[in-house]
């Protein structure tokens, strides 16, 4: 029972954490049929931004990226997170190294 309680209190404090935590600077990226939306990701130059990168494919893929100096395999059907910048402002491609010729895009800092 004093598990259940603490489970609990675990959950609650995550359900209200996006409420203070969560702010501008989260971005979401999605795979899906080995392309990545939006192929074009705005995000705020000179501040460290958080990617969640979700994989709505079945099969892995890897986010990389050697101008943000990133490289995460994400499983199927599964999330990562990847911390990029502070970032000058500017253009910094990525791609997905498992499926080249779909999957690219382009963090944008400005
Ligand atoms: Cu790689």
């Amino acid at each position: 029972m004093r598990r259940l309680f603490a489970s609990a209190a675990i959950a609650a404090a995550l359900a209200i954490a996006p409420l203070t935590a969560k702010a501008v600077d989260d971005f979401t990226l999605t795979i899906k049929d080995h392309k990545f939306s939006p192929a074009e990701l705005k995000v705020p130059a000179n501040k460290r931004v958080t990617i969640t990168v979700v994989n709505a494919d079945p099969t892995p893929e890897e986010f990389e990226s050697d101008e943000l100096k990133v490289e995460k395999i994400i499983a199927g059907n599964s999330k990562a997170i990847v911390r990029v910048g502070p970032l000058k402002p500017g253009r910094y491609g990525f791609f997905g190294e498992f499926h080249e010729d779909t999957a690219k895009g382009v963090v944008i800092a400005e």
